[in-house]
């Protein structure tokens, strides 16, 4: 097909007006505030729910449609108490994403809210037909109480959701000094710029892999990751890549990534003889050395170099561990194997999404 050949509707996630055929959905608390810094930066995305229990996730927010779950004075300890209170919100979710195309769901997973709601999100999605993608802030390690929602509720959401993006909060945070409330708003904002870019923000000078790409890219049944860097030091592109595909190391066996997709974010005077070097390094570190690389730049930016790297093709994260069936099935197992009968009850220990 020539250039000429196409047309508008060969991009269709990149359509002027597209935004709107995207609802992006925040959940909980961390979702509400990462999806609105991102409604805040992002040009291309017009459609955002906020979905919640707690009305301090949304008091602040001007834009966007918020649908709140009432538990007051209702216990919401639990995922299952959760999506139980929900249920007479259903109908509001299904007019917010009826006309979307795609769904961005973002949720921090560990708590009770996002963990019992971003997986009825992703299964109201899939029960319409539509693409959904999930964007997950995991848990720290030192949130041990909150590994088992994570890890269930991460089932879910690859059994409903279309694809999973996968954020280590671990990964994410540099500056551990800083007071804590400073740091998730700095980490947020990291976050929905790396989503922002990702996903083409549509900007001048910058050239982004697009929205249509990244969906067709998360797809898959395998998991994806999302990893940041950036080099305040010497400012060089190559450093903020390289210290983005540290992280990896921690989450994943990085030689599994079979494909990936990089943005570069530097200002004007970034040469493209320092992407291309930053870049083409990349497939020595991560994947076997056949690992797909696609990319973009910005050379806009007015802070530090940063790199967004999104890697795919993993069968397993660190996070398996945290999914309580998976872990009751593998001791159960292990205590088989060492003569004992263990009768735990796996059903007990994760509610399934429950049918209204
Ligand atoms: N990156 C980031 N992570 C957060 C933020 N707030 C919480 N988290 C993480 O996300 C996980 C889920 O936390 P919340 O979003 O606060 O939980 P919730 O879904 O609102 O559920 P409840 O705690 O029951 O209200 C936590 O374990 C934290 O690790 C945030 O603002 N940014
Ligand atoms: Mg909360």
């Amino acid at each position: 097909m020539s250039e000429t050949d196409l047309r508008l509707d060969d991009f269709p996630y990149s359509n002027p007006g597209y935004g709107r055929k995207v609802a992006v959905v925040g959940v909980g608390s961390a979702g509400c505030r990462i999806a609105s810094q991102l409604s805040k930066e992002s040009k291309l995305l017009e459609h955002f729910v906020y979905l919640t229990c707690d009305d301090h996730d949304i008091a602040n927010l001007t834009r966007g449609e918020k649908v709140l779950v009432d538990a007051t004075s209702k216990s919401k300890s639990t995922p299952y108490e959760v999506r139980g209170l929900a249920m007479s919100k259903i109908p509001q979710l299904r007019q917010q994403i009826k006309d979307s195309e795609l769904v961005i769901i973002i949720s921090g997973l560990g708590g009770a809210v996002g963990s019992g709601l971003a997986p009825l999100v992703a299964r109201e999605a899939k029960e319409k037909g539509v693409v959904s993608v999930a964007i997950l802030v995991m848990p720290f390690s030192f949130e041990k109480t909150k590994h088992y929602f994570a890890g269930g509720a991460l089932k879910q959401l690859r059994d409903y959701a279309s694809g999973v993006i996968l954020i280590d909060n671990d990964e994410l945070l540099q500056n551990k000094e800083m007071p804590a409330i400073d740091a998730f708003s700095l980490v947020n904002q990291k976050i929905a710029l790396a989503i922002n870019k990702l996903l083409g923000a549509a900007e001048r000078h910058e050239f982004s892999v697009g929205l249509n790409n990244v969906v067709d890219f998360v797809k898959t049944k395998s998991y994806s990751v999302l990893c940041i860097g950036e080099d305040s030091k010497t400012a060089e592109c190559r450093k903020a890549v390289l210290e983005a595909a540290s992280h990896f190391d921690r989450i994943v066996d990085k030689t599994q990534a079979s494909k990936s997709i990089v943005h570069v974010s530097a200002d004007k005077s970034v040469t493209m003889n320092e992407v291309v070097t930053s870049i083409g390094g990349l497939s020595g570190i991560l994947g076997n050395g056949t690992m797909q690389i696609e990319y973009g730049f910005s050379a806009n930016s007015t802070s530090c170099p940063a790199a967004f790297i999104m890697a795919t093709g993993f069968s397993s994260t660190k996070f398996d561990n945290y999914d309580p069936v998976d872990r009751a099935l593998r001791n159960k197992r292990n205590n088989m194997e060492e003569g004992f009968d263990s009768s735990l009850g796996i059903e007990m220990l994760v509610g399934n999404l429950e049918r209204e």
